[in-house]
This record gives C-alpha cells, sequence and structure tokens, in this order.
C-alpha cells in the first residue's frame, strides 16, 4: 500500500528536480552567459590605471565667475590617469553632469547620482576614448570637460 505512493512521489520528486534544473540551464545560457560576454573586455591597465586625475570642485564655485572645475579642460590618458576623480571643496553641493547622456561601455552611465556634498568626491572609471562636456545642475555656469585619449608616449 503504501510502496506505490513512496514511488510515485520519488517521480515527482525527480521531475521536479529536473524541471528545475533545465530552468538553470536555459537561464544560465540565455541570460547569464549572453550578459557576460557582452561586457567588454577592459586590459589590466586600464582598469587599474598608473594614477587618478583629481578635478577639483574649487572653494567659491557656488557664486558665478569664480572658479569652478579646476581643470575645467581635462585631458585623460588611458592607462595613465583615466580614473577621474571629482573633489568637493566647496561649501556646498554640487552634481557632475554630463550635457547629454554620456556612456562608458564598461562603467555605465557617466555623472553624479544627485549632489555631491561638500567634502565628497564622485568618481568614474573611463576605459575608452570619448569626448564631452558637463555641468552642474544647481549652477549651471559651472561648466567643464573631459577629453579621453591614448596614453601619449
Ligand atoms: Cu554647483
Amino acid at each position: 500500500m503504501s510502496q506505490p505512493t513512496s514511488s510515485h512521489a520519488y517521480g515527482i520528486g525527480m521531475i521536479a528536480l529536473l524541471v528545475g534544473m533545465s530552468v538553470t540551464i536555459v537561464f544560465y545560457t540565455s541570460f547569464y552567459l549572453p550578459e557576460s560576454l557582452l561586457k567588454p573586455s577592459v586590459s589590466e591597465e586600464i582598469l587599474h590605471p598608473e594614477g587618478n586625475l583629481i578635478i577639483n570642485i574649487a572653494e567659491g564655485a557656488v557664486t558665478q565667475g569664480n572658479e569652478n572645475f579646476v581643470p575645467n579642460m581635462a585631458a585623460v590618458e588611458l592607462e595613465v590617469n583615466n580614473r577621474v576623480v571629482w573633489t568637493n571643496s566647496d561649501i556646498t553641493g554640487h552634481t557632475v553632469t554630463p550635457d547629454h547622456r554620456q556612456i562608458d561601455s564598461y562603467s555605465g552611465e557617466f555623472g553624479s547620482h544627485g549632489v555631491v556634498l561638500s567634502g565628497e568626491t564622485y568618481e568614474f572609471l573611463f576605459t575608452e576614448e570619448q569626448e564631452f562636456s558637463y555641468y552642474c545642475i544647481p549652477h549651471p555656469w559651472m561648466m567643464g570637460s573631459i577629453s579621453v585619449g591614448k596614453a601619449r608616449f
């Protein structure tokens, strides 16, 4: 009496296991694999550049006419200083916002998430050549540009 019930339960268990495994395989091959293959391969030298490029958000940047992003036209060299760090030395918060949507295929969308508070930083790793300008949303006269190129040597 109990024999057929337990073998039935065993059968259902096996089917559930097989279904679970095939779902996992389908998920892995159709979602996970393509996603990981899509991620561009970036050289170690670019992932770990020799140094950072620091852009200072100068004290007093909040006032129109004062220096704000320093340097405001930054030349970034891949493998040298392609990690850029904006440091807010002002007493108010500022944003680092591209004029137009700017995407690095490795690091994703460029721009600070909201305001960079006084004393805080925003950093971004550039992995490919690109050129664009950016500004600060609350103080649109604050403008800068970034030009990322290959190392010059
Ligand atoms: Cu600002």
